[in-house]
């Protein structure tokens, strides 16, 4: 960069000499008011400096670096003419403005049904359906509405998040030996409530000789829980405090349709803690084991919940506290991404009332509408 000093009595003079000497590309580099000789006559000394090709974003520096510097005394003049220059600039570079007209012309307007869709894949994800699955169940609403001609009514819709979820039904065959069911999951997620329902129906409903054994010896109270409940409803129930103490248990449960253990509630984190329930567990055939995860928590921390949980074996899930939930859309994201069948819901705190058997169809339309039918 060429860079000169210049002595003017006026402004208006040093920028025609400027301009004169380095060119209509000069730039200003700094102003100064100077007092000539002690006296009043003012002095503008400007120093100006000219560059071939010099960038826009450079000039912008140098006015950042005089403003910052608070040496911007008697520069309006000056900066009023660099923007002009820096805008003269910008003006020049036309690539800029064909790139802006392309961009817009390529946004073409959405169809009536592209639109419809959009609108559909909206209120997925707002369900909290993970993106992918949104987009795998958009996919399949369009193919199928091409090859039904139906419109996309909510059923329509529902029916297709439907195809999505797994679920399976709990079946109990009276044989010689009682059927031994276990509930796995995190801490406080509903594992013993939904013992206590389950039991209770499978007694009144379907008239099971039922037995609950309890692992449960860590959490204080948590016996007397089931116990009281035992109690109240006449179904025998044994805690196990060791490993030994299942077969001892299951022996005197011999003649039982139905037994179910309920576990202590661990950390997914803890992999030692369900090593150790795996552990107690492995004294006893077991037919199933359903892992309880609460419908409250987001899709990251279940499916996280899910895969430690893998330990333990289990076939199926149960997602509770329904009731506590605005958006569901986590039970599917769940299931699909773990493949698991989903066994039951429950939705509040009655025994045995509230708890529901897993429907596909009722879990879809629960999850695009938000609402319980
Ligand atoms: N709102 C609501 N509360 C529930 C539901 N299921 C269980 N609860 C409540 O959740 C709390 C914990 O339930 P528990 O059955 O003790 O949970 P848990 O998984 O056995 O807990 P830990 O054994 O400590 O791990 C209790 O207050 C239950 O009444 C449900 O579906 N809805
Ligand atoms: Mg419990």
């Amino acid at each position: 960069m060429k860079i000169k000093k210049f002595l003017a009595p006026s402004l208006k003079e040093a920028l025609s000499q400027i301009k004169k000497e380095l060119g209509d590309d000069a730039v200003i580099l700094s102003t100064k008011n100077l007092k000539q000789n002690g006296q009043a006559t003012i002095v503008f000394e400007v120093v100006a400096g000219v560059e071939e090709d010099l960038p826009v974003a450079k000039i912008n520096k140098s006015i950042k670096k005089k403003i910052e510097l608070g040496d911007e005394s008697g520069f309006d003049s000056e900066l009023k003419i660099l923007r002009q220059k820096i805008y003269y600039d910008s003006a020049k570079q036309p690539k800029i403005e064909i790139k802006l007209q392309e961009q817009k012309k390529t946004e073409k307007p959405k169809s009536p049904i592209e639109e419809q869709f959009a609108e559909i894949k909206s209120i997925l994800v707002q369900n909290d359906i993970n993106t992918r699955l949104a987009e795998k169940i958009i996919l399949q609403i369009k193919n199928q509405l091409n090859l039904v001609k139906k419109p996309a009514t909510k059923d329509f819709i529902s029916s297709v998040i439907s195809s999505l979820i797994p679920t399976e039904g709990f079946e109990v065959k009276k044989t010689s030996a009682p059927k031994v069911v276990s509930l796995v999951g995190p801490t406080g997620v509903g594992k013993t409530t939904c013992v206590a329902k389950l039991a209770l129906i499978s007694k009144i409903l379907h008239k099971l000789n039922v037995g609950l054994i309890s692992i449960d010896t860590y959490r204080l109270g948590a016996i007397d829980q089931l116990k009281t409940f035992a109690e109240l409803s006449e179904i025998e129930m044994l805690v196990a405090y060791k490993e030994a103490d299942i077969p001892k248990i299951m022996k005197r449960f011999a003649k039982k349709d139905l037994v179910f253990i309920d576990t202590v509630g661990r950390s997914q984190n803890n992999a030692a803690q369900l090593n150790e329930i795996k552990q107690t567990l492995s004294g006893v055939k077991i037919d199933e084991t359903i892992l309880v995860l609460n419908t409250t928590s987001s899709t990251k921390n279940l499916i996280d919940a899910a895969k430690k949980f893998k330990v333990l074996n289990y076939s199926g899930l149960i997602f509770t506290k329904l009731d506590e939930s605005v958006v569901f859309g986590n039970i599917l994201n769940v299931a699909n991404e773990i493949n698991k069948p989903v066994k039951f819901l429950t939705n509040g705190q009655v025994i045995p009332d509230d708890i529901i058997a897993a429907d596909s169809d009722y879990i879809a339309k629960l999850i695009y509408t938000g609402k319980f039918s």
